[in-house]
């Protein structure tokens, strides 16, 4: 069901926001001051109503969601971000590394479950080898060649380059070759030198992340994207780092799906406040339509919440991530949601939602439509 572009423009009250509508609707590209424009801007529902319109042109009402499982091998992390309380030194009580053998069992409940999509990542602990990370994709791979194997954020194959004297395509090749069919978008954070220096100074740059993502591209390797935000980053921040994702997905369309996280404090070095709903959805809104050359935006409902992952189904955003099983990094931080969902929550939320609960696999083929 298409939004009336009358109703859309209807919304709007702002002669400058009337402008920028018009650019939108007609499908033409708006700049990184028009999006700054817009995620100042407190015309709410207009926000709403022109991102909806783009994502109902592009997804009609389906609306996607996965059978999937996340595993934190790890918690234990070299990096110590401010804004993380998931990973803790090797010394830590909350210090904990999973075997291979606790890792396969998860992996075969999954399965067993329905479930194919493994998205694994974790802390980055000084001690591991570069052949554990690659290792463990093969084993997973070696016992359930049917599950995806969605794994390792671009900080950790930053890490494993370095420790391993391998350029980022050789680490990726060789990833490739033992099961690895997707990166997930973690550690993006916020590309901005500026904020990066005040939450994660340590780690890979926003260029190392870019150059790891282009890469995988490359190799015919998809990727997702994230930003965080919500903690010291501006609004225009924000437009930055959105606008240098969508200037390599000019040159490679690998990126599948564009995951804004909203930040939660509490438990975390950098502590301060959590994102209001208005942002939330404002920052679901902007990118949806300054992203005009991703293909989905997804509504993280672990760090949004259901209901607010609800509205922001119709606020521009297409996706919902999964069942996911068991949230570690983000429930460190104090979010209120569930560890993990069944199949049948996720159908009601999104039937709720006014949207048709479309699951998909992790390349957005659909595998059923709950019509
Ligand atoms: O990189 C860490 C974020 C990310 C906090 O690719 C926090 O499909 C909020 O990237 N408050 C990991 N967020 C999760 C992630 C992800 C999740 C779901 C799907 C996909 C995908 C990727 O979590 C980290 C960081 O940006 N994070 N701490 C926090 N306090």
């Amino acid at each position: 069901m298409e939004l009336a572009i009358d109703d859309v423009l209807k919304s709007v009250q702002d002669e400058r926001l009337l402008d920028i509508s018009y650019k939108v609707l007609s499908g033409d590209r708006i700049n990184e001051e028009e999006a700054l424009y817009l995620f100042e801007s407190n015309e709410l529902t207009a926000l709403g109503m022109l991102a909806e319109y783009i994502n109902r042109k592009r997804h009609g009402m389906n609306a996607y969601f996965i059978v999937n499982r996340q595993i934190n091998p790890t918690n234990v992390c070299v990096y110590q971000c401010d804004f993380c309380a998931f990973g803790v030194k090797k010394s830590d009580p909350k210090a904990y590394e999973m075997s291979m053998e606790e890792i396969l069992k998860k992996v075969e409940e999954t399965y067993l479950a329905g479930g194919r999509e493994i998205h694994m990542v974790g802390g980055i602990p000084a001690h591991w080898e570069y052949e554990r990370y690659v290792s463990l994709v093969r084993e997973i791979k070696k016992h359930f060649p049917e599950i995806v194997i969605k794994a390792w954020t671009a900080i950790e194959i930053h890490h494993m380059a370095k420790i391993s004297k391998k350029n980022y395509r050789e680490v990726l090749e060789e990833l490739k070759e033992a099961g690895l069919e997707a990166l997930p978008g973690g550690g993006a954070e916020i590309f901005s030198e500026r904020a990066r220096a005040i939450i994660s100074p340590n780690k890979a740059n926003a260029q190392e992340y870019l150059e790891v993502h282009r890469t995988a591209h490359k190799l015919g390797i998809p990727t997702n994207a994230t930003m965080l935000y919500g903690h010291v980053e501006t609004l225009s921040e924000r437009v930055e780092h959105m606008a240098k994702l969508r200037e390599i997905q000019d040159d490679t369309g690998g990126f599948q799906v564009f995951i804004p996280l909203a930040y939660w404090p509490e438990g975390t070095r950098l502590g301060g406040r959590r994102t209001s709903s208005v942002d939330d959805l404002k920052t679901i809104a902007v990118s949806r339509i300054f992203l005009d050359n991703f293909e989905h935006i997804k509504a993280y409902w672990i760090t949004l919440g259901e209901k607010l992952t609800q509205v922001a189904l119709n606020f521009g955003a297409d996706d919902v991530d999964g069942t996911i099983e068991e949230e570690k990094i983000v429930h460190s931080a104090g979010t209120r949601s569930a560890y993990g969902h069944s199949v049948d929550k996720l159908v009601s939320l999104i039937k709720k939602a006014g949207k048709v609960p479309t699951e998909r696999d992790t390349f957005y083929n659909v595998k059923r439509v709950y019509s």
